[in-house]
């Protein structure tokens, strides 16, 4: 059996833990002093905020986790015959956000890759499942990345640089802005990772309003506790003294911007404070914690194609809530 390499680009400097800890600082002290208060939402995922996910993709309302789920296991074979059409044929498999590594052990059997390579910015996590994957298939060259690839996508030497074959499940590209959507798959379209290659991306489709709120604001409140955990968070982070019992979940589906957004609500007048910083919110003011973008499939079709894809394909469920999309830069 071989063992996984493991490359951590999270820690490459040693004195980074402090100054990342600034950066945080002063990017949440800034996003709370605007005018529009806003909260990233990479700052949902602290231990709590990552169980509370999982939660949401068990709830009867949140379609997008099981809909994808059904996808793939419907289109294993033609997933394998698109990369094969493509021309490719030592893939290296690039999983984008990785975690548990659970959607790419399914994927691996019917892909056969050369190398696979997930990538997380959950470093322990990370070496843990693919020490796990490993387990499962002896033979698999695994290099396993710490990093944080929403600033920058260049891979490592360990990489192998030809028959890059890219994955990006989970409509995780839906917290990208269609501007920024765009920026990132420019990179991962671009000839630096390679001549022949492509992607493998899920993402959610606009539908009924109504079903996408509900997704979103489920009955037993569960996205509701995901969403105000980010203010224990913040409260841990800037050693702020948010009340949760002063706020309330909002989703609404902004059509025209075809996107969810998550807000926190003020109930009551209130005032958060944290190191010298004060803010008061009136009742009713929002701060914005997330937008969760939704396209069709003509208008996913035509941002791969604008990326710089030149062959776009997809697969989907038959009420259309849902689409895999399959791009690649060369093959017929
Ligand atoms: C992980 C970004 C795909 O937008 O549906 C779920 C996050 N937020 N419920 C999504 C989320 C509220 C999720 N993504």
């Amino acid at each position: 059996m071989l063992k996984p390499e493991f490359i951590d680009c999270t820690a490459t400097l040693a004195a980074t833990t402090e100054s990342t800890q600034n950066e945080v600082i002063k990017e949440l002290t800034h996003s709370l002093l605007a005018t529009r208060a806003s909260i990233s939402p990479k700052y949902f995922y602290n231990t709590l905020g990552s169980k509370l996910f999982e939660a949401i993709t068990l709830l009867d309302e949140y379609y997008p986790t099981r809909t994808e789920a059904g996808i793939f296991h419907a289109n294993y074979g033609n997933m394998a015959l698109a990369i094969v059409q493509a021309g490719i044929s030592n893939a290296c498999l690039i999983d984008l956000g990785a975690g548990n590594c659970a959607k790419s052990a399914a994927l691996i059997p019917h892909l056969k890759p050369r190398q696979y390579v997930p990538i997380d910015i959950s470093v322990d996590f990370l070496r843990e499942a693919s020490g796990n994957l490993q387990a499962n298939f002896p033979e698999l060259n695994i290099v396993g990345i710490g990093m944080d690839f929403s600033k920058t996508l260049q891979l490592p030497a360990a990489v192998q640089n030809h028959d890059r074959v890219f994955f990006y499940p989970g409509s995780s590209l839906g917290n990208f802005s269609p501007e920024d959507a765009l920026h990132f798959l420019q990179q991962i379209a671009h000839p630096s990772q390679g001549n022949a290659g492509g992607l493998f991306l899920g993402i959610d489709l606009v539908k009924n309003s109504a079903v996408l709120e509900a997704a979103y604001d489920d009955a037993p409140g569960v996205t509701a506790a995901f969403n105000k955990n980010v203010l224990l968070n913040i409260n841990e982070l800037l050693g702020a003294d948010f009340d949760l019992r002063q706020w309330r979940h909002v989703a609404l589906f902004n059509a025209q911007k075809s996107r969810i957004e998550m807000h926190l609500q003020a109930i009551a007048n209130t005032t958060v404070r944290w190191a010298e910083n004060k803010r008061s919110f009136l009742a009713g003011e929002q701060i914005h914690t997330e937008n969760s973008y939704k396209y069709t499939l003509d208008s996913m079709t035509a941002l791969l194609k604008q990326a710089g894809f030149s062959q776009v394909q997809h697969w989907t469920d038959t009420k259309e809530w849902f689409g895999v999309f399959w791009a690649s830069k060369s093959g017929s």
